[in-house]
C-alpha cells in the first residue's frame, strides 16, 4: 500500500488532519487500533475554543454542531460557598466557546471522510514507524489478521498517549517535560438535565468539582478524588453526595438534580510536553505529543489546532515543494502547547486540593480567586485562555 500521508490514530487529530488534506486535494490514510464504535462512544472533552469552532464551520463540520451544541459566554467559579461568573465576551471582545462534545465531533469526522471515499481503516493497529530519515516512511501494521506495510512520503503519528509515535522518535533527538498530579478526576454522565446555564469550576474544602453538560436532558460531572482510585469505591449514592457538598453555596440556594449514572471513569492528571515535535519525515500532533490536565479544557484543542498548522505546512509542500510551514511547525505548535500547558496547570493548581498541601496554601488560593472575582484584568487572563489566544 502506499499513500502521500500516513496518519496513525482516528481520534480528533488524525480524522480533522485527513478531512482538512482531502480539502487540500492531498490523499491520506488513517489506520486505527479500535473500531469504529469504541472511538464513536469513548467519553472525553466536551469544549471547543472559539477559533477551533470557527475552522470546523469553514471546512464544512459545523452544521451539527450549531445545531445541537450550546455557545457558552462564560462559566461560574464556585468558592468558599458562593458563585462568581466569568464573563467571556465581555472580557475578550467578544469571544466565547462551544458545548460541543467530542465524541458528536469524532461521529461527524468519520461520517465525513467515508463519505468523501476517505480511507480510514478501523482495527488496524500500527506495529512500527520506520526509515523517518529516509524519503519514504513507512507504518507497518495489522488488518485482519495479516502483517501489511503503509509507504508513505509523511507519516502523522496522532496516536494519543499511549501510542507508538513518540517512541518512534530517536531517543537522542528527544526531551519531555512531565508533571505528575497527586489526583486524578472520576466522571460520570447522567440522565439529568443539567443544573446550571454554564459551566461551574468548583473549588471547596473537599476538593474540586466540575459541572459540564452534553445536551439539555445529559449532565457530564467530575470530582477530584486521590491518584489510583479505583471507580469500585465510589457507589453512585456516594458520588451524588459528594458532588452537592462540593457545588453547595453557603445561603442554600441551589440544588444539584440527580439522574441514573450511565457512565464512570478515571483521569489520571497529567502535564507532558514532548519536544520537538518532528524528527525527519515524521510528525507528532494532539495527545501523542502533549497532555494538559482537563482543567483548562484545553487538549481536544490543541490537537485540532496541531493539526491545522501541519495540514498548512503540508499543502504548501505538496503544492509547490515548499517546505518552509513544515520546517516550522514544531517550533510554532510548541509556543501554543506550551501557553496551553501552563493555563491547564495554572486552573488545576488554583482550583484542586492539594493533598499535601497546607492550610496556608489553601488561603493563597482563595485570595487568588478572590482577586479573579473582584479585579477585571485577572479575569480577563483566564477569559483570554479559555476561550483560546488567537495570536499564538
Ligand atoms: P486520541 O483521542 O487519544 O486519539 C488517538 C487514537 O489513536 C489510536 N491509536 C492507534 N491506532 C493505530 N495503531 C496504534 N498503535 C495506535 N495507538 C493508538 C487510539 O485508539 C485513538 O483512537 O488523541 P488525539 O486525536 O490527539 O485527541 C486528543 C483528545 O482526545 C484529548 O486531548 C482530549 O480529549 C482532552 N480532554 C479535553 N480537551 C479539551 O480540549 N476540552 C475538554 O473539555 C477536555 N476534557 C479531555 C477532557 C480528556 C479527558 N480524558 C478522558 C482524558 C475530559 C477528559 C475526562
Ligand atoms: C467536559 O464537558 O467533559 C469538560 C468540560 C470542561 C473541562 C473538562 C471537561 O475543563
Amino acid at each position: 500500500m502506499r499513500t502521500p500521508v500516513g496518519i496513525v490514530g482516528a481520534g480528533p487529530a488524525g480524522l480533522f488532519l485527513s478531512h482538512l488534506l482531502h480539502l487540500h486535494g492531498i490523499e491520506s490514510v488513517v489506520l486505527e487500533r479500535r473500531d469504529r464504535a469504541y472511538c464513536e462512544r469513548r467519553q472525553r472533552a466536551g469544549v471547543v475554543e472559539h477559533g477551533v469552532a470557527e475552522a470546523l464551520r469553514a471546512t464544512g463540520l459545523g452544521e451539527r454542531m450549531d445545531r445541537e451544541g450550546f455557545v457558552h459566554e462564560g462559566i461560574e467559579l464556585r468558592f468558599d460557598g458562593r458563585g462568581h461568573r466569568v464573563d467571556f465576551p465581555a472580557l475578550t471582545g467578544g469571544r466565547n466557546v462551544l458545548i460541543w462534545a467530542q465524541t458528536e465531533i469524532v461521529k461527524d469526522l468519520i461520517a465525513r471522510r467515508l463519505a468523501d471515499g476517505g480511507q480510514v481503516l478501523f482495527e488496524a493497529e500500527a506495529t512500527a514507524i520506520e526509515g523517518a530519515e529516509t524519503e519514504r516512511p513507512r507504518i507497518r501494521f495489522t488488518h485482519g489478521g495479516a502483517e501489511e506495510v503503509l509507504e508513505c512520503d509523511y507519516v502523522v503519528a496522532c496516536d494519543g498517549f499511549h501510542g507508538i509515535g513518540r517512541a518512534s522518535l530517536p531517543a537522542a533527538v528527544v526531551r519531555t517535560f512531565e508533571k505528575v498530579y497527586p489526583f486524578a478526576w472520576l466522571g460520570i454522565l447522567a440522565d439529568v438535565a443539567p443544573s446550571c446555564d454554564e459551566l461551574i469550576y468548583a473549588h471547596s474544602d473537599r476538593g474540586f468539582a466540575l459541572h459540564s453538560m452534553r445536551s439539555e436532558t445529559v449532565s457530564r460531572l467530575y470530582l477530584q478524588v486521590p491518584a489510583g482510585t479505583d471507580p469500585a469505591e465510589w457507589s453512585d449514592d456516594r458520588i451524588w453526595s459528594e458532588l452537592a457538598a462540593r457545588f453547595a453555596l453557603r445561603d442554600g440556594g441551589w440544588t444539584l438534580g440527580q439522574g441514573p449514572i450511565t457512565d464512570k471513569g478515571i483521569t489520571p492528571m497529567r502535564s507532558f510536553v514532548t519536544e520537538p515535535m518532528r524528527h525527519g519525515r515524521l510528525f507528532l500532533a494532539g495527545d501523542a505529543a502533549h497532555i494538559v490536565p482537563p482543567t483548562g479544557a484545553k487538549g481536544l484543542n490543541l490537537a485540532m489546532r496541531d493539526v491545522l498548522l501541519l495540514a498548512e505546512g503540508l499543502r504548501a509542500w505538496f503544492a509547490k515543494g515548499d517546505a518552509a510551514g513544515l520546517d516550522a511547525y514544531s517550533a510554532t505548535a510548541l509556543r501554543r502547547v506550551w501557553r496551553a500547558e501552563h493555563f491547564s496547570y495554572w486552573m488545576t493548581t488554583l482550583l484542586h486540593l492539594d493533598p499535601e498541601g497546607s492550610e496556608f496554601d489553601r488561603r493563597l488560593q482563595i485570595s487568588h480567586l478572590e482577586h479573579i472575582a473582584a479585579c477585571e484584568p485577572a479575569a480577563a487572563a483566564l477569559a483570554e485562555n479559555y476561550t483560546g489566544l488567537p495570536a499564538v
